[in-house]
């Protein structure tokens, strides 16, 4: 049976209907429109406590009863064990695959997402503020991950990617909009290149959801 995702396109949910594709799990969207407050529902608060997208209910869980999993982190974790596919199974081959998704979770998102918040704010001190603080934040961390990505393929494996890379890949996709261009990140450009080209990635991103 299908997996129900909760969403709306935004990067956090983008991650998830990526991975889906990646993973090749049949699912049905289920459109949460945040510009409607929608996230506020009871129907979606009773399993996403947080008010947020995204949320997954997988009707075949652990023991084959039913389950419902919010955070993008712990979904994308959720479906890589379900799987058994784009998280190692090696304990020591793991460690760079959950450091480089808490990563992306604690910051390469958090200060994304306040860019684009002060953006919107009318200019003035306080989006002076904002903006010099959360994106010079945001282009430290596209920084690290360029140089992460030197010499390498996939941000957290090798031959191919992991969960990592598409938790990391769902704001990377904003990338225009938290005004970082790719000059002076060419190992970021190439990767991002590389995922993009991938036809499940493609579907992922194309999927309707709003
Ligand atoms: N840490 C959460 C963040 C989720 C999140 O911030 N979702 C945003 C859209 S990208 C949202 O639902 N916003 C609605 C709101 O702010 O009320 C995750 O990764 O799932």
């Amino acid at each position: 049976m299908a997996i129900e995702l909760w969403t709306y396109n935004t990067p956090n949910g983008r991650k998830v209907s990526v991975a889906l594709e990646e993973m090749g799990l049949p699912y049905s969207v289920r459109v949460v429109d945040i510009t409607k407050n929608e996230q506020f529902n009871p129907e979606f608060l009773a399993f996403a406590p947080n008010n947020r997208i995204p949320a997954i209910r997988d009707p075949e869980g652990p023991g084959g009863q039913p389950i419902a999993v919010f955070e993008s982190g712990a979904i994308l974790l959720y479906l890589a064990e379900k799987t058994g596919t784009f998280l190692p199974a090696d304990p020591r081959a793991r460690v760079p695959v959950l450091e480089w998704l808490m990563w992306q979770m604690g910051g390469f998102g958090p200060m994304p997402g306040q860019v684009h918040h002060f953006l919107m704010q009318p200019d003035g001190p306080a989006k002076e503020y904002g903006l010099a603080r959360y994106h010079g934040e945001t282009k430290r961390l596209y920084g690290v991950l360029d140089r992460r990505l030197a010499g390498r393929e996939y941000v957290a494996t090798e031959g191919g990617p992991s969960v990592a890379d598409f938790a990391i890949l769902g704001w990377a996709w904003r990338h225009e909009r938290h005004q970082v261009p790719f000059d002076g990140l060419p190992n970021v450009a190439a990767w991002y290149d590389r995922m993009m080209a991938r036809p499940a990635v493609q579907r992922g991103f194309e999927v309707p959801m709003s």
